[in-house]
């Protein structure tokens, strides 16, 4: 085939490629079978392998994935993308209609389904699919696009020049999920607990092959620029993007008032089970557009849309016993032990009670029926029992006062709702300080998880975290146990060898130290960079640390005041455990290389976090302004420098500019 005519049958065949997806996958419609759809795919396939040189990322068959990255790029958002405020009932959307009509007259809404999966954000330039970025905190997301363009009813090329950015929800249908805990569970790998945490785990594969298998889809419901393109309405708007072969969901409404959005709502709640994706609510926006931007938006949402919730599915249950947990802290958590019932898609057999308060407030007693939901429809919790159904076996619960595993005394410390296990010795204390310090945001032992750990301090091999690094004295020993193979025994031990070189903060982080989280481990490690230097610190010098408050500090200090604590830490660094942080490398940023000068005060940061981002980011910060300053960065009540600055036609910027410009490099 002559040159000229490969590269015309190629852009013939990836427009019907396109096209029949289009009908096969927007529309549910196709228009030939599969045979026919793979002969084109085949031949077009051939063809871009035969003339490389016609090579298109947006070529259909770069759909399939295949490409695995290291991590994934953040990306700032253009415009923020902002979270819905929530209405629970009838009254709350009365009171938003209100609110709109303080400022709207005659408003029309819009009322559609709210798909439960990840937001998204697709960019599109002259009609070229260019990028999908994940809501990430609303300011910066993560670019997923290798991921999101295996998703084959996203269109790589439209009909429409300029920038075009959309926004909807990737998701995963049911029937998808289905199929892919099936596979899970014969493959003995942990099963998603539901839809979207399976699609936000399949979107944060960096191998996109697999995310390519996992079956997902999305559906589309802003356009974010619409306005461009002569759009006045949230309707027409969706419109244009069914045009543009964008794919909306068609169960929308338009409404001229919150009563016919309330019997949409109706309507849809009863045709909610039978939907093929999960929804857990429905979204009501203002139409016009004119009267959204009438409306605005507050920090955190828009003020002309809301998210009415569906109430949590609730079903009853036997609760056959109240059991105790104790915490890593010693903290004890009463547990209801369920007959299992199914709720909101999984077989739910214990819920937590929270503590005795709860179970007073709520007299819940053994051998009740008792009305249990999923708290954000993840954690089960009871939420009464059903008095009316006892059959007088059932006797007000006492709280026990004995730790269940170690039998010392309960403590109830005045203004706390828990009670608290204070044996520092408990062995489910000790277990679950070793599940903490091995797990993945800590040191990160990945084949030391809950039931190995549990299973070998039952073994008698693990009765401290230092066992940990010991563990490797007991080769034989462990390859005898069951369960516990040559080749996995190797593994586990190089992990835990591997784990000796994680840096401080996850080190700090896996030590449980009370208060003491991911960031402020974090924090304390970038500031202090060596342990010594972090247990010699006192209160005062650590209150004086952005983030860092009175609390923490205190608790900082008692835990390194401690001698068995400290001994803890000698012995670790006896085995090689690394206990330090690098400063965090420099970045590329508009301030590399400049001289840079701060003055007045800042409001959101100390001037020694300003200065040490600054200097992250590759600048040189001096004290006062020459003619060799690049640029001033000035707070409240800035004086004669920044006027200084003003003399010498020095660049200056604002605190709020700053903060902007380094929030993209944050992490
Ligand atoms: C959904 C959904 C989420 C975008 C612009 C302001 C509110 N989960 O289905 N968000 C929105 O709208 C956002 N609409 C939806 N349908």
């Amino acid at each position: 085939m002559e040159k000229e005519t490969a590269e015309k049958r190629i852009a013939e065949l990836r427009s019907i490629v396109e096209r029949l997806s289009y009908e096969y996958y927007v529309l549910d419609r196709p228009s030939v079978d599969d045979r026919e759809y793979d002969r084109y795919y085949q031949e077009l396939l051939q063809l871009e392998t035969q003339y490389p040189q016609f090579f298109d990322a947006n070529s259909p068959t770069q759909r399939v994935g295949g490409a695995v990255l290291e991590g994934f790029q953040k990306v700032t958002h253009k415009r923020m993308m902002l979270s819905l405020g929530n209405a629970y009932n009838l009254e709350d959307l009365q009171a938003f209609d209100q609110r709109v009509r303080n400022e709207v007259k005659n408003p029309r809404y819009v009322a559609e389904l709210k798909i439960d999966g990840l937001a998204m954000s697709i960019l599109y330039q002259n009609g070229r699919f260019i990028q999908a970025v994940t809501r990430g905190d609303g300011t910066v997301g993560e670019d997923v696009s290798a991921n999101v363009k295996t998703i084959k009813s996203i269109p790589m090329t439209i009909p429409l020049d300029g920038e075009v950015e959309i926004r909807g929800e990737v998701y995963m249908p049911k029937r998808s999920f289905e199929q892919l805990n099936e596979i899970r569970k014969q493959n003995e790998e942990d099963v998603f607990a539901n839809p979207r945490n399976a699609a936000a785990g399949s979107i944060r594969q960096l191998d996109s092959a697999i995310a390519a298998s996992r079956g997902l889809d999305a559906f589309w419901y802003y356009f974010v620029n619409a306005s461009e393109f002569g759009i006045s309405s949230h309707h027409e708007a969706m419109a244009k993007m069914d045009e543009l072969h964008i794919r909306t969901n068609p169960k929308r409404k338009l409404c001229d008032s919150i009563a016919q959005v309330w019997e949409y709502i109706q309507e849809m709640s009863a045709q909610r089970d039978t939907l093929p994706y999960e929804i857990d609510g429905i979204v009501v926006k203002l139409d016009q557009l004119s009267d959204q931007e009438q409306m605005g938006y507050t920090v955190k949402t828009p003020r002309w849309a809301i998210a009415y919730k569906f109430p949590a599915e609730e079903v009853s249950t036997k609760l056959l016993n109240i059991v105790l947990s104790v915490g890593r802290t010693g903290r004890i958590t009463p547990n209801a032990v369920l007959e299992p019932v199914r709720v909101a898609g999984t077989s739910v057999a214990a819920a937590t009670l929270h503590n005795e308060d709860m179970i007073k407030q709520k007299d819940v007693r053994i051998h009740d029926t008792v009305i249990i939901r999923k708290a954000g429809d993840i954690i089960p919790e009871v939420v009464r029992a059903l008095s009316e159904k006892r059959d007088g076996t059932q006797q007000p619960y006492r709280f026990p006062t004995q730790c269940p595993i170690c039998q010392s005394t309960l403590v109830r410390f005045p203004d706390e709702a828990a009670h608290y296990c204070i044996n520092q010795d408990c062995p489910a204390r000790v277990v679950e300080s070793m599940i903490h310090f091995a797990s993945r945001d800590a040191m990160d032992i990945d084949t030391l998880g809950d039931k190995k750990i549990e299973f070998l301090h039952h073994q008698g091999l693990l009765a401290t975290i230092e066992d940990i690094y010991r563990l490797h004295e007991h080769k034989e020993e462990l390859k005898e146990l069951e369960g516990f193979q040559e080749k996995s025994v190797e593994k586990l031990l190089a992990a835990i060898e591997a784990s000796k070189q994680r840096p401080l903060e996850d080190f700090l982080f896996g030590l449980g130290i009370r208060q003491v989280g991911k960031k402020a481990a974090k924090l304390l490690a970038k500031h202090y960079l060596q342990i010594d230097a972090l247990t010699a610190a006192d209160e005062g010098e650590l209150t004086s640390l952005k983030d860092i408050g009175e609390i923490t500090a205190k608790s900082v200090v008692a835990f390194f005041k401690e001698a068995k604590n400290q001994e803890l830490i000698a012995r670790l660094r006896s085995f090689g455990l690394n206990m330090t942080s690098e400063r965090e490398a420099i970045t590329e940023s508009m301030f590399s290389g400049k001289t840079v000068v701060l003055t007045g005060s800042l409001t959101s940061l100390t001037r020694n976090e300003a200065k040490a981002i600054l200097e992250r980011l590759g600048a040189n910060v001096s004290g006062s302004v020459s003619a060799k300053t690049d640029l001033v960065i000035y707070g409240e009540a800035a004086g004669s420098k920044l006027t200084k600055a003003q003399q010498l036609n020095v660049a200056v910027m604002d605190e709020a500019a700053f903060m902007k410009e380094v929030s993209q490099y944050e992490n």
